[in-house]
């Protein structure tokens, strides 16, 4: 048990065990997140710094891992309110493996239903792109979802099947095959929704199941609030149907270190483009590394370093 500032109650990690999610905390007051976000727009723009400009294409893949090049969002990965809570579910030594801006904009459609244990769905053959030790029942990755922007039933707010997430639905093995021209082009169950030109339907382990959505909960989140998840949770989010307010999100994904990050792959190729992991490693976010199976990157292209959390242990 951990006895950090930010750690959660035993309460709290018997709700995030029966749920799959918890949340949402504070983080940043909506005046401050707004601040922070002005100043991070034209960063965003701009990838020359990240460590995948080397991609041929503007894709998903542009908004990956902009905290090894944009300071602020590197605080933000290592913030002790996260990685404290972080730490509580996953042990006292975690990573942070990627980080993903999510936006939405007026128009657009909602994120499909989907779970996912490994991500090996998205890449060509299929090749995990986390694993687990052997000995460990566990699956999936730990999503901590910080609004950017207010994420409101209107905008995109993430919706979530409580208690879905210790069976897959879905068989990443499956594969999905990327087309652009299903962006904003598909209705599920009457909802405009897409997986951001895949159409995850196609890894159904049955193919006549649909999600119960009367169970589903809409996570309306404030600005500066983030949200704990597991990706095996059955989540989606809304269409942004609102007439003039984007709906910005930034996932950030934590696993213990005892967890492998990208076996045997030097490329990521996923949503129609392919960048090298040359310059690529995990954040340490707390604790330490005694398996030495994982790189680790210690400063962003700045300079600026990565602050490791010291989780305490109660007796
Ligand atoms: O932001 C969204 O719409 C989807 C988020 C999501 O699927 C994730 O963070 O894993
Ligand atoms: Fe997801």
């Amino acid at each position: 048990m951990s006895s950090n500032e930010f750690s959660l109650s035993p309460e709290q990690i018997a709700q995030f065990e029966r749920d799959g999610y918890i949340g949402p905390f504070d983080l940043y007051d909506p005046a401050e997140m707004e601040q922070h976000l002005r100043a991070l727009r034209p960063k965003l723009i701009s990838t020359k710094k990240s460590i995948y400009s080397d991609e041929k294409q503007a894709s998903a893949i542009s908004n990956y891992d902009r905290h090894f090049d944009i300071d602020f969002l590197a605080s933000h990965v290592t913030r002790p309110e996260i990685v404290d809570r972080v730490s509580s579910l996953l042990g006292p030594d975690t990573l942070c493996w990627r980080s993903e801006f999510l936006a939405k904009y007026p128009g657009d459609e909602g994120t499909d239903w989907h779970q996912a244990e490994d991500f090996s769905s998205l890449t060509d053959e299929h090749t995990p792109q986390i694993q687990w030790p052997a000995d460990s029942d566990r699956r999936g990755t730990i999503t901590v979802w910080t609004a950017f922007t207010e994420a409101s039933v209107e905008t995109g707010a993430l919706q979530f099947i409580p208690g879905t997430h210790k069976e897959m639905n879905y068989d990443e093995t499956k594969g999905l095959s990327y087309d652009p021209d299903v962006i904003n082009n598909l209705e599920k169950q009457g909802t405009n929704r897409g997986f951001f030109g895949y159409d995850y339907r196609q890894l159904q382990k049955d193919p006549n199941w649909a999600p119960d959505e009367s169970k589903a909960i809409s996570a309306v989140m404030k600005q500066g609030q983030f949200i704990i998840f597991w990706s095996t949770l059955m989540h989606a989010s809304h269409p942004n149907t609102s007439q003039d307010q984007a709906r910005l999100g930034y996932s950030v994904r934590y696993l213990p270190t005892a967890a492998r990050v990208y076996p045997g792959l030097t490329e990521l190729n996923e949503f129609g483009s392919t960048v090298s992991l040359a310059r690529y490693g995990a954040v340490l976010t707390s604790g330490e590394d005694t398996f030495h199976h994982n790189t680790f990157v210690q400063q962003t292209v700045n300079g600026y370093e990565f602050p490791v959390r010291e989780i305490r242990r109660s007796a």
